[in-house]
């Protein structure tokens, strides 16, 4: 089954978002296999985001993910890279659809408050960034009421 990295950043935590984020991701049906609240320092945040160092906002991008504590999490389920970006919304909070979080919590692209991956490959890799100790093996009794 397809997995996806997702990250609540330090303004979802400090916000308060935490609960209500993850609500999303369960009651769409999606399953919970790793969750950790983490500060990470630098080198870690900039190996997160290695792929945009060249971009102009990669410092301040770098510096915002270390501001405080994230929850780092492991989500499980159907087309869940693709359904799990969807949930989260467009980049730019100002093109957030309403009903997506970013839609509905947030207001600049630098506090966009959740990260996703964007790819299965992207997952994959950063799955083993932030899960060295591997997902929990575990399945929902629920299952054969959420897929056919
Ligand atoms: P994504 O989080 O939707 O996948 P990416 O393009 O991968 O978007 O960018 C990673 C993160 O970098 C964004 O979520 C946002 O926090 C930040 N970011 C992206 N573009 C900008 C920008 O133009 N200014 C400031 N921050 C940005
Ligand atoms: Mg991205």
């Amino acid at each position: 089954m397809e997995q996806t990295f997702i990250m609540i950043k330090p303004d979802g935590v400090q916000r308060g978002l935490v609960g209500e984020i993850i609500g999303r991701f369960e009651k769409k049906g999606f399953n919970l296999k790793g969750l950790k609240l983490i500060s990470v320092d630098r080198s870690f945040a900039e190996k997160h985001y290695a792929d945009l160092s060249a971009k102009p906002f990669f410092n301040g991008l770098v510096e915002y993910i270390i501001s405080g504590p994230v929850v780092a999490m492991i989500w499980e389920g159907k087309n869940v890279v693709t359904t799990g970006r969807k949930i989260i919304g467009a980049t730019n909070p100002a093109e957030s659809a309403p009903g997506t979080i970013r839609g509905d919590f947030a207001i600049d692209i630098g506090r966009n408050v959740i990260h996703g991956s964007d790819s299965v490959e992207s997952a994959r890799k950063e799955i083993a960034l932030w899960f060295p100790e591997c997902p929990v093996n575990w399945q929902s009794s629920l299952h054969p009421w959420i897929y056919e």
